[in-house]
């Protein structure tokens, strides 16, 4: 069952009327919670932001230290957040830029929808399909336990997948340009998720991924 919710805000004109989850379409079987929103504005505004991510984000390769090995991977990230608070994940450590006006009304945007809050913000460039992201769960103790993530994807549709920790169940997800996905509950402590690399993309898409990061 689909329910239909309106904006309040005075983005009421600039984000159209939007369906939302409700609380019977959890893709998930058993211990945690994902809802997938599906387009939560219009493709005029999905191109908007994916146009002005592109050029306003201080976009960088990405490093980590995997087994001891230095690796600069070729996707890019960018670190956004309400204080220029250090976030430290794959051994390497990152300071938050301050939000962009565009962050900013995406993250009223997603707050408005999840209910949740965020201060922080992980944002993803990937390419092409050759680009993605391997099995993880975002369990970094700055996030807490029961950590609420949204997730708003723009460009290329890519596929994002979720397999249970011990009963390797797997739930699969096509993240349209434009659309909200929210990971809580006990998610993170029980499922890993990721971005399947795949040959049928040629084309990039940002992720921003909205969090909260315990000082
Ligand atoms: O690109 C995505 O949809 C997933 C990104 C992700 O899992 C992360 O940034 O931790
Ligand atoms: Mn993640």
């Amino acid at each position: 069952m689909q329910k239909k919710i309106e904006f309040t805000s005075d983005k009421t004109d600039y984000f159209p009327l939007t369906t939302a989850h409700s609380s019977t379409d959890n893709l998930l079987p058993f211990d945690g919670i994902v809802h997938y929103y599906g387009k939560i504005m219009s493709i005029a505004n999905a191109d908007f932001y994916f146009n002005t991510l592109m050029k306003t984000i201080e976009w960088k390769n990405d490093e980590a230290i995997i087994y001891g090995k230095h690796i600069i991977t070729k996707r890019k990230v960018a670190w956004y957040g309400n204080s220029n608070f250090s976030y430290t994940y794959s051994n390497t450590t990152k300071e938050a830029l301050p939000w962009t006006k565009e962050l900013q009304e995406l993250k009223q945007l997603v707050e408005k929808l999840s209910g949740d809050t965020f201060n922080s913000c992980l944002l993803n460039l990937y390419h092409n399909g050759d680009e993605g992201m391997a099995w993880h769960s975002d369990d970094e103790k700055s996030l807490g336990l029961n950590t609420c993530i949204a997730s708003l994807s723009f460009g290329a549709e890519r596929k994002f997948s979720l397999k249970h920790k011990v009963s390797k169940d797997n739930v699969s997800q096509l993240l349209e340009n434009g659309s909200l996905l929210i990971m809580k509950g006990a998610t993170q402590s029980n499922w890993q998720h990721c971005l399947p690399k795949t040959k049928k993309v040629t084309t990039p898409r940002i992720n921003l991924t909205f969090r909260t990061i315990i000082l």
